[in-house]
């Protein structure tokens, strides 16, 4: 793709200074240019409100969440392993994995933590912002189809997956070194939205979003796409590894007593691109729009309201809503000192809620938060 006037007024110092990179990198803006940065090492950045406004996220836009460095993958050497509970015990290279039915699907990710920043109190973890979120459309195969291939055995319970990235945490402290991994139900694995991606919106997906191989698990947070994928491993007992205990679980009251469990499905969410925090807007009419998106469900409703809550007007869906994938939504306001709020409801009636659940952690965050505008 050629690169816009803008493009190449903003790249042309970086250009001269590197010319033997630009013929590599000719096509290509480096992850990081225009993004928050929010971690430097490991990285972690965040997309600016901007850059939310297309359907598809631009590859080099797309927020990006990890734990540990990038790891070095050989590609010559690349192989995903499949092991545990199955009858054969797979080793698939790339070439194995593409000979298979290829599948492609538009999934929307969102970290646990996004939006994490407007909490009241502040909770330990990335101050994300509204932009560690984005979507794409992802080619791979079906988990389903690998699952298949390997003959699970009969009571199999957890897919794990297993990133080659790896490292010791500090804070909560991790058993020693281990890698970033995460277990999901067999009913869930076996599921048309959960695929193994080496494409990323029809291009070669990135090395810092999980090349050469991640998982997508299509209406869950993000922390269940693992990047860097090497192994599978089904297990006949649910998996209570670090990153679904201490970290990315949340209290669950449904039984007798309270406990923890796993962060699962992302909840309805809708967020305003187009009118940052504190604006202060020119007189007349403000055109208002954003993306909203409910999981593994379709948006039915958008609404905004300007007045702190009190009165809300339905906002325009710019196409039907969708499971797995967000909705673009339009709607307007007439300038003037406002408290903005916006609000999704999915087909299921669920909704954001107007206050925050303690019991969600520092995770699953979309209670509604007013955004304060002025007039000029
Ligand atoms: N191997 C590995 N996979 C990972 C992570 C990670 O740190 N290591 N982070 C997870 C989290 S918390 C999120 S939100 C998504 C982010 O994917 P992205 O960086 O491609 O946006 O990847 C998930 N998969
Ligand atoms: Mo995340």
């Amino acid at each position: 793709m050629p690169l816009s006037r803008r493009e190449l007024l903003r790249a042309a110092p970086a250009a001269a200074l590197a010319t033997s990179l630009s013929t590599r990198f000719a096509h290509a803006r480096a992850p990081g240019d225009g993004m928050i940065v929010r971690m430097r090492q490991p990285m972690n950045l965040e997309t600016p409100l901007a850059d939310l406004t297309s359907n598809l996220t631009d590859n080099a836009k797309f927020y990006v969440r990890s734990h540990f460095n990038q790891p070095n993958i050989d590609l010559k050497k690349y192989t995903l392993s499949v092991e545990g509970h199955v009858e054969k015990h797979l080793e698939l290279t790339l070439d194995d994995l593409k000979k298979m039915e290829t599948v492609s699907r538009e999934i929307t990710l969102e970290c646990g933590g996004n939006s994490r920043v407007f909490l009241i109190p502040q909770v330990r973890g990335l101050q994300w912002g509204n932009g560690a979120v984005g979507n794409a459309k992802w080619t791979g195969v079906a988990l389903g189809a690998i699952l298949e291939r390997a003959k699970v055995k009969a009571g199999a319970v957890d897919v794990i997956l297993v990133g080659a990235d790896k490292g010791t945490i500090t804070d909560p402290q991790s058993p020693g070194t281990i890698h970033f991994d995460r277990g999901i139900p067999l009913t869930k694995a076996r599921k048309d939205e959960c695929l193994l991606a080496w494409d990323m919106n029809d291009r070669p997906l990135p090395a810092i979003h999980g090349a050469p191989l991640r998982a997508i698990v299509g209406g869950w947070y993000g922390m269940a796409s693992v990047k860097w994928l090497t192994r599978i491993i089904v297990t006949d007992r649910p998996h209570h590894a670090f990153w679904q205990t201490m970290e990315y679980s949340v209290w669950d009251r449904s039984g007798t007593l309270p406990q923890l469990v796993p962060l699962t499905q992302m909840q309805p969410k809708a967020i305003l691109t187009s009118v940052g925090a504190h604006a202060v807007l020119p007189p007349g009419m403000i055109p208002l729009s954003g993306m909203a998106w409910a999981g593994e469900h379709a948006v039915a409703k958008v609404e905004i309201s300007i007045d702190g809550g009190k009165k809300w007007t339905l906002a325009r869906l710019t196409e039907k809503g969708r499971p797995f994938a967000w909705t673009a939504w339009k709607g307007e306001m007439k300038s003037g000192p406002s408290s903005i709020m916006v609000r999704c409801t999915d087909e299921k009636g669920r909704t954001q809620p107007a206050t925050r659940d303690t019991d969600r952690r520092s995770y699953m965050i979309n209670n509604l938060v007013p955004l304060e505008v002025s007039q000029q």
